[in-house]
């Protein structure tokens, strides 16, 4: 029976990467950053290492479901003494947004002091520059507008939430991606699917109706945290606006490799790329072991997303 309010499709190859597919030693690969990069699929994996600690890695395919590793990490937690001391635990959850010419990571560096937003930029998947630790600890699930509005750069991120506390979703601005401000709430936790912590997931997707922008939505279980997707919608113009949001949650973990796992339960994007023809593939780690890839048609999501109006 199909169901019309989760317009996702699993590929039937997932998973499509696992940590047998990385050319070196590692714990698990999951949580990637995707885009397309000279006419390929481009991951910008995160890879836990043995020792428990994360790393980035880059995978290349030609079809979006076939991927080829990279035989070494690209990016490894900085030696640097500015950003260093934040990095001790590893650099997680990567984001990435093409803006001009520049493909910016949006991360979470993590450290003795808690998880914290660091932004790098790359021009050709071979060189990668740090340029700032934008939010300070207590912050993550940040990305990144694909454009200037009103001449700032756009960022989404997720203070709060350490501890089990509720986290809402917010929006900042910067003049030149490293000083941010004026930031405000887009989206609190509701009662029900997501009433614990809500989080950005993917970047924003411009269309005419306005930015589409899919979160996750944690809701605390007795047998733990579980992971599932929402979509909202913001005003183009003024993306501090929520038009709309899903009522419901449109994906969730089902298949036993988003069931089981280091981590059960969960299901969690953090890149996607739209192809020519309105599909939405949505790469996402599933249950902090391994990747999936899932689609759906973009009119699909943005008439779930106008569903409530807040
Ligand atoms: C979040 C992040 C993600 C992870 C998720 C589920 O807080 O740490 O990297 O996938 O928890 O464990």
């Amino acid at each position: 029976m199909p169901k019309p309010y989760i317009p996702f499709r699993r590929h039937p190859g997932n998973p499509i990467l696992t940590a047998s597919h990385i050319p070196y030693q590692c714990n698990t690969v999951f949580n990637a950053a995707a885009c397309r990069f000279q006419d390929r699929y481009v991951l910008v994996l995160r890879v836990e290492g043995l020792d428990g600690l994360s790393h980035l890695t880059l995978a290349f395919s030609e079809d979006g479901y076939h991927f080829q590793v990279e035989p070494e990490p690209w990016i490894l937690p900085s030696q640097d003494p500015g950003f260093a001391p934040f990095e001790q635990y590893g650099i997680e959850d990567p984001r990435i947004t093409q803006i001009g010419q520049d493909y910016y990571i949006t991360y979470t560096a993590y450290g003795p002091h808690g998880p914290r937003v660091a932004i790098g930029r790359t021009r050709d998947f071979r060189r990668f520059e740090r340029l700032c630790l934008a939010t300070e600890v207590d912050n993550k699930d940040a990305v990144l507008f694909p454009e200037k509005i009103h001449g700032n750069y756009v960022m989404i991120d997720r203070p709060g939430g350490m501890d089990e506390r509720p986290a809402s979703i917010w929006i900042t601005y910067s003049p030149d991606l490293v000083y941010w401000g004026r930031a405000r709430v887009l989206l609190s936790p509701q009662a029900g699917w997501g009433q614990s912590k809500l989080g950005a997931c993917t970047p924003p997707v411009p269309t005419p109706q306005g930015w589409l922008v899919i979160y996750h939505g944690v809701r605390i279980t007795a047998s733990g945290r579980l992971y599932r997707l929402g979509a909202m919608m913001l005003d183009r113009d003024d993306p501090s606006r929520v038009l709309g949001f899903t009522p419901h949650f449109i994906f969730g973990p089902e298949e036993v490799y988003e069931r089981t796992g280091d981590v059960p339960n969960v299901v969690f994007p953090c890149g996607h790329v739209l192809d020519p023809d309105g599909t939405l593939k949505l790469y996402y780690g599933a249950a902090d072991t391994c990747i999936g890839v899932a689609e759906a048609r973009l009119d699909d999501l943005v008439s779930l997303a106008l569903q409530s109006v807040p």
